[in-house]
């Protein structure tokens, strides 16, 4: 593991972010900026399998990426993450609404329905013939959602679009 520093100036202990390339770790970090929290990031290593280096189930047993550790919380699962921090340290950042309708659009952005499908992207042949047709349907659908209200819960930022957002990049 690989740690980098972030420059935050706080005396609190910062939050740890098991950071991999090209995972939903992005997000982690994207929410944390938002939530404007001292952070550590240590990397973690890909295999040559792509898998992320076993030294990350000492801290998870999972063993996937992202993980965070929030003083003796190991927090692993981006979505339940990104509702951990905004719930522990979002108030008065107006990250999650609390409009009925709105929350029925943020909630709808963690179910599973565009992960499974977009996982690990398009890499090749036949992940372009299978995956392909479901990316475009996934990614045409995120734009219709964003037709109908600015941001993907309402007319606010939130949890919601740095969940979906980066979906949309990497996984
Ligand atoms: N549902 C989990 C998925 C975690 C996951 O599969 N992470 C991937 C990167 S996005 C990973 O760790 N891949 C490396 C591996 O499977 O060893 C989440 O949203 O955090």
């Amino acid at each position: 593991m690989t740690e980098v520093q972030t420059s935050t100036g706080s005396s609190e202990p910062p939050i740890i972010v098991y950071w991999l390339s090209d995972s939903r770790a992005d997000r982690i970090l994207f929410i944390l900026e938002e939530l404007e929290l001292p952070y550590k990031i240590e990397i973690i290593e890909r295999g040559p399998n792509r898998l992320a280096s076993p030294e990350l189930k000492k801290i998870h047993p999972l063993g996937k990426s992202p993980v965070i550790k929030d003083g003796e919380r190991v927090v692993a699962e981006s979505g339940f993450i990104i509702e951990y921090l905004i719930e522990k340290y979002g108030k008065g950042k107006n990250l999650k609404p609390t409009d009925e309708e709105a929350l029925f659009h943020y909630n709808y952005t963690q179910s599973p329905w565009i992960i499974k499908h977009i996982i690990g992207g398009i890499f090749n042949k036949v992940d372009e013939i299978f995956l392909g047709p479901t990316l475009t349907s996934h990614i045409d659908f995120l734009e219709a959602e964003l037709d109908k209200r600015q941001w993907l819960a309402d007319s606010d930022f939130s949890g919601a679009d740095v969940h979906a957002g980066l979906q949309s990049k990497w996984q």
